[in-house]
């Protein structure tokens, strides 16, 4: 079961922290990214860190969410966005309007050519994007996946908002906790490529094959494509598809308010189980109405905030993203960073209708 987290801060402390400032940040100029000699991938992960190198000035980062109008990423890159403005940078995000495989390859390019100092990515296809992410990588641009991960040979960094394994692991208990161990159960996820849904669902799958879930059975995944509407019909199909389904999890902030959505108008209100993963701004009426009973979630704002400083840290020299290092994330504190170059947020929360109203995100 999801336990509450020490570095979750409720929507009440953290008044005042996010104000949406986009850095106008004039007069500050950056080094030139292709001023500095390109280095190859594997030679940065080699090179030595300073833990006590000033983060630079003036620095200039993107954020490229899987998609712009996904409520979830706006908050997100929102709090790294403001982030840059404590330690005195500049950043912004840009993205594709729909999170298909290869919708982020177009804008990676511009950033390239825009001399970015970091580019940080919520990945729609780990692989797709690898080919100019390793491009900028070779300029001396630092790349850090948030969210949703790049394959470890094109990134610096990944930051993860919780360990896969405890997210995909913890979905099924919740579930299973409210539907006493038994029936057909479906996921609705994002897009098929997704990194993070995929490795959340292959920890369900394996979690599902323990003795206490014989008795449940993981019927279909089907993909909403974190599309409202698409999420939305892909729910009313699973319903008309499995008629004695018990239960369904969307590991996405997108999936899980189209399916509260579809359920609550619906006759299966009340018979049907939903939870997974979503927001409590987007939430809370199908908690309030009944058609939810308990979801997870991370604070986007702490992983939108931890993300930023994370390539600060790295494009100062403070950290190369080796597994050991350590660096400072501004209020959230210390971090480390584990194999394969993850930084973990910290375990997810749950929210249900004794807490839901505590929290404005
Ligand atoms: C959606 C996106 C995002 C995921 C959250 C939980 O907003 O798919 O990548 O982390 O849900």
């Amino acid at each position: 079961m999801f336990t509450s987290s020490r570095r979750f801060t409720s929507a009440v402390a953290m008044v005042g922290l996010v104000s949406l400032g986009l850095s106008g940040c004039g007069g500050t100029t950056k080094e030139s990214a292709s001023s500095q000699a390109p280095a190859a991938p594997a030679q940065t992960a080699a090179a030595t860190a300073n833990p006590n190198a000033p983060i630079k000035e003036g620095l200039q980062i993107a954020f490229l969410p899987k998609q712009i109008n996904n409520p979830y990423l706006t908050i997100l890159d929102k709090a790294g966005i403001d982030a840059a403005a404590e330690y005195k940078g500049t950043a912004k995000e840009v993205g594709p309007s729909d999170a298909s495989a290869s919708s982020q390859v177009s804008y990676i390019n511009t950033l390239i050519q825009q001399q970015q100092d970091a580019i940080l990515i919520s990945a729609n296809d780990a692989n797709a994007v690898c080919g100019p992410l390793n491009q900028a990588r070779s300029k001396g641009i630092k790349v850090v996946s948030y969210d949703s991960d790049a394959s470890k040979d094109c990134r610096d960094l990944f930051i993860n908002q919780a360990s896969s394994e405890d997210v995909g692991r913890s979905e099924v208990k919740m579930l299973a906790d409210m539907i006493d161990h038994k029936g057909e159960i479906a996921v609705l996820s994002a897009t098929a490529n997704a990194t993070n849904q995929n490795t959340w669902i292959e920890f369900m799958k394996d979690e599902l094959t323990k003795p206490e879930y014989k008795d449940m059975k993981l019927v279909k995944v089907a993909y909403g494509d974190d599309d409202d509407q698409k999420s939305f019909q892909e729910t009313q199909g699973l319903l008309q598809a499995y008629p004695n389904l018990k239960g369904i999890i969307a590991p996405t902030t997108v999936g899980i308010a189209a399916a509260a959505r579809y359920v609550s108008g619906s006759k299966y209100k009340g018979k049907i189980v939903v939870t997974g993963l979503g927001t409590p701004n987007q939430m809370r009426e199908f908690v309030k109405n009944g058609t939810v009973e308990k979801f997870a979630l991370w604070n986007p704002k702490d992983l939108g905030y931890l993300a930023s400083y994370a390539a600060a840290s790295l494009v100062s020299g403070r950290i190369t993203g080796a597994e050991g290092e350590k660096f400072t994330a501004g209020k959230l504190g210390e971090f480390t960073v584990g194999k394969d170059g993850e930084v973990i947020l910290g375990p997810p929360f749950t929210f249900d209708a004794s807490n839901v109203d505590d929290f404005d995100f």
